[in-house]
């Protein structure tokens, strides 16, 4: 069932003009004769607004640097900032030494009220040392929360005084949470220092062994990660480093080592994958690992990237015996799941990357989009060149790198460069919007209004999204599929993970709970409001 623009205006009616007119511009229905429908994104939500998104904190420690397992990760500010993100992202990891993972712990100066008032770098500096002191870490990041930019903490300079006491690398983030208009701007704060400071750092100058590559924007939520990586070690691949899931400070430094750079999470690490790109001479390519044809797909394209005849021999039989082994098992999830149609909202890649899966399992999405994604992710990368800088994103340092002048290596000559990008996303990301159905609606920023308001008109079946959202929409009787950190379950990435997520979701489906809630608009009120923009009478 497509919607009709009456239908959204009758959503959007309900707000007050100004809101409606910023609200409409992030909200599209999908329309295959319009080829380049634009929507707006990566602004700020109007305050007032229910948003799901996270700050810049949340995208700096939370996302990107959070996984890197040997690192300790202090941060500086009130305990809370600490306390609700530790252990929420269930990025996994596992070292040899159980001594050098400390992605349990939790690290924080728990700033107090006489730190705002009289400065929080001593209490910083001793926190370091005290770290040093019990773990011995390899390395630290210093990430800073709201109150550290507001009083005027100079963290850049007690890292710095840090690594000359310690010896070892301290990188400090300025990613206070304020800083942009979601936790994308932490992402591209986190890619900078690391790209500048950590990737690279090391004497080595060539990969142990043939088709290195790295795999970028994949944070092995439940275990996503072991999934892909055992595929791909089967077929031949050498995984120099992972960004970051699972992944470690030592690998990180060798990732100029890698002849080929995948990027799973487009939204998070596209400015690492194309600083590679510029200091290196390191392609980079689009993969999709969530669904079953998309993990398919994703590695004959590596495999033809490398054009060797042995891997694409091996990836065709990899390919072969791994549907055979879970084809039978989606097929019977497929039976429950048949018919049904989903909402596919989450932060800024997932809300695209599961529709494939939905798809495989005779799931139609219905409405699809994401939290703080930018324009080119929903539009592709042809629109980069036309996104406006606005003050929010000026605000966001950007690192100018060049061309290594030792270890830049042409990787691909431009005539097979060329022949492979016109049928591989060799550097490219052609976004959602391509995908999406006729009369499906794409939102940006869905806030809990149009949540609730496109439950009420579309009743999907399922709503993918997270933490934020779920009780809502479970109190609504429908099931909710959390996709940020999957709950207790996963992985869900590969061909294994996409039998774990047919199994979850069949689950909802068949849970008997939904015929005991009664939908809210089964008890309407009757009487229904209007704003009244002249104020009341
Ligand atoms: Fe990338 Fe992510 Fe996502 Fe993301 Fe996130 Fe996440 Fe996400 Mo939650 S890095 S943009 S900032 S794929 S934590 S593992 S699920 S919102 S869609």
């Amino acid at each position: 069932m497509a919607m009709t623009e009456s239908e959204l205006n009758e959503i959007l009616g309900k707000l007050p003009s100004k809101v409606q007119k910023n609200r409409s511009k992030h909200i599209l229905v999908k329309d295959c004769s319009q080829p380049d429908q634009e929507i707006e994104a990566n602004t700020r939500t109007i305050p007032g607004i229910i948003t799901n998104r996270g700050c810049a904190y949340a995208g700096c420690k939370g996302v990107v640097l959070g996984p890197l397992k040997d690192m300790i990760h202090i941060v500086h500010g009130p305990i809370g900032c600490s306390y609700y993100a530790w252990g929420t992202r269930r990025n996994k990891g596992k070292t040899e030494d159980p001594s050098d993972n400390y992605l349990n712990y939790c690290f924080s100066t728990d700033m107090q009220e006489k730190d705002i008032v009289f400065g929080g770098e001593k209490k910083l500096a001793a926190t370091i040392d005290e770290v040093v002191k019990i773990f011995n870490p390899k390395a630290i990041t210093v990430s800073a929360t709201c109150p550290v930019g507001l009083i005027g903490d100079d963290i850049q300079q007690v890292a710095k005084a840090a690594e000359a006491r310690h010896g070892i690398q301290v990188l400090a983030f300025n990613c206070e949470g304020y800083k942009g208009v979601s936790q994308s701007a932490g992402h591209h704060i986190a890619n900078n220092i690391l790209m500048d400071k950590v990737i690279g750092n090391s004497t080595e100058e060539k990969a142990p062994k043939p088709f290195a590559i790295n795999i970028l924007g994949e944070y092995n939520i439940g275990g996503d990660s072991w999934e892909i990586e055992r595929v791909l070690k089967e077929i031949g691949y050498h995984i120099v480093s992972v960004m970051t899931g699972d992944g470690s400070y030592e690998e990180l430094r060798l990732a100029h080592t890698s002849e080929l750079n995948l990027v799973q999470c487009h939204r998070s690490i596209n400015y690492i994958a194309e600083m590679l790109e510029t200091k290196y001479g390191t392609p980079w390519l689009k993969v999709n690992f969530i669904g079953i044809n998309s993990t398919a797909e994703s590695l004959r394209n590596m495999a033809q990237y490398f054009g060797d005849e042995t891997l694409i021999r091996k990836t065709e039989e990899v390919i072969l015996r791994e549907l055979a082994n879970i084809q039978p098992r989606i097929d019977q999830y497929r039976k429950i799941c048949d018919g049904k149609r989903a909402f596919c909202f989450v932060g800024g890649s997932r809300g695209h990357h599961y529709q494939g899966l939905f798809a495989e399992l005779g799931i139609e999405t219905v409405l699809a989009g994401y939290e703080f994604a930018h324009r080119d992710d929903y539009e592709g990368r042809k629109v980069l060149p036309m996104i406006k800088t606005d003050s929010d994103s000026k605000n966001i340092p950007e690192l100018h790198v060049e061309r290594d002048t030792e270890r830049y290596c042409v990787k691909l000559s431009p005539e097979i460069a060329e022949e492979l990008r016109a049928r591989i996303p060799l550097s490219n990301y052609t976004g959602l919007n391509i995908d999406m159905k006729d009369g499906s609606i794409v939102v940006d920023d869905l806030n809990h209004y149009e949540t609730e308001e496109f439950i009420r008109l579309l009743k999907p079946d399922i709503f993918a999204s997270g933490i934020k959202d779920k009780y809502v929409v479970q109190k609504m009787g429908i099931p909710a599929k959390q996709i940020h950190s999957y709950d207790y379950s996963g992985p869900y990435a590969g061909f294994n993970g996409a039998v774990n997520f047919a199994r979850d979701v069949s689950m909802a489906f068949a849970s008997p709970t939904w015929n005991y809630i009664t939908p809210p608009w089964h008890k309407l009120p009757l009487l229904e409001g209007k704003i009244n923009e002249g104020g009341a009478a």
